[in-house]
């Protein structure tokens, strides 16, 4: 039977939208820097991330009052990243989701500081007794948490990312950025909710390599799509990529390998996790249909 992904993300949009714009209300204040918060966080979105922590939280049977926590912790990352990602020293665009960027609906200052919070409230979240009673798994989740942010992850990604603008970079080298700065924060999605349900190394392993193959092929989708669609679908300046001197995927191997190597990499990872795919079908159709979606925006031009 045919799953339809897209209905799905929508529906637990629905639901992690209410739930977040709620809680970060009870946790927040009343004063700019809240303001501005809510502004970054609660502004669009297609909320992907939460998307993949309710699937694998479904799997593992975790409550939705708890799995919405981790949602929100890591939606609350996301969205910090992406208004310092918006800023004039980073990638400087003055739209995000169709709306003024942080720093342009405020000022520079109260957009980093409004980054810096929305980073922080992820770890007020994730350490709340709320989240999980046991404290081992909270410190476990936190760990994680902390480890994928820093040099190693999303700060690191961001660095080569800047850095290899301009530059004859290697395959190898856009990939490592790749899975630092986009798969990171995915693979940390659909790990936790099996961290939580405390399962074995083994599925842990299983769920964080979904993630960052889903990251891969997301980035990419990404890359695409900034050079194929308008400001109205992106929300933000379209074909930034190429005027930057972005290195990407795209602009090293070219659209045709890179979906290639994309679709390499998915049915390599059917094949050696047969035996989850079969038990947990899903996975299996968002895997499928993210690349049937971009493959067919490739064929556009
Ligand atoms: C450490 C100072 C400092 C800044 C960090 C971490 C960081 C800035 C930037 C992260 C890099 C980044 C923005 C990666 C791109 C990932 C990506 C494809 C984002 C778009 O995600 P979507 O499409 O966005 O899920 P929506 O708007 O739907 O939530």
């Amino acid at each position: 039977m045919l799953i339809n992904i897209n209905t799905l993300v929508i529906q637990e949009k629905i639901r992690f939208d209410k739930f977040y714009h709620k809680l970060l209300k009870s946790m927040l204040r009343n004063d700019t820097l809240s303001k501005a918060m809510i502004y970054g966080s609660m502004n669009g979105g297609k909320r992907i991330r939460p998307f993949l922590v309710s699937v694998f939280s479904n799997i593992a049977k975790i409550k939705q009052s708890n799995y919405l926590r981790i949602a929100a912790a890591v939606e609350s990352i996301h969205s910090y990243s992406l208004i310092h990602d918006d800023l004039p020293s980073m990638d400087n665009d003055d739209y995000r989701r169709g709306k003024l960027s942080v720093h342009k609906k405020f000022d520079e200052a109260t957009a980093i500081l409004t980054g810096d919070a929305l980073h922080d409230i992820a770890f007020e979240i994730l350490s709340s007794k709320e989240t999980h009673i046991d404290q081992n798994v909270r410190l476990q989740l936190i760990n994680k948490l902390s480890k994928i942010l820093g040099s190693y992850g999303l700060a690191g990604g961001q660095s080569l990312d800047l850095l290899f603008e301009n530059k004859n970079v290697k395959k190898n080298e856009i990939l490592k950025m790749y899975t630092m700065k986009t798969s990171a924060l995915f693979s940390f999605s659909s790990s936790a909710p099996f961290i939580l349900a405390k399962k074995n190394k083994k599925l842990i392993k299983f769920a964080e390599e979904f993630g960052n193959l889903y990251g891969l092929v997301f980035q990419i989708a990404d890359d695409i799509i900034d050079q194929t669609d308008s400001f109205k679908k992106l929300g933000k300046t379209p074909g930034k990529d190429k005027k930057q001197g972005k290195s990407t995927l795209i602009s090293v191997i070219g659209k045709e390998k890179a979906l290639s190597y994309c679709n390499y990499k998915i049915n390599k990872f059917l094949k050696i996790n047969r035996i989850y795919f079969n038990k947990w079908k899903i996975l299996e159709h968002i895997l499928l249909q993210n690349v049937s979606k971009f493959i067919d925006k490739s064929n556009i031009n």
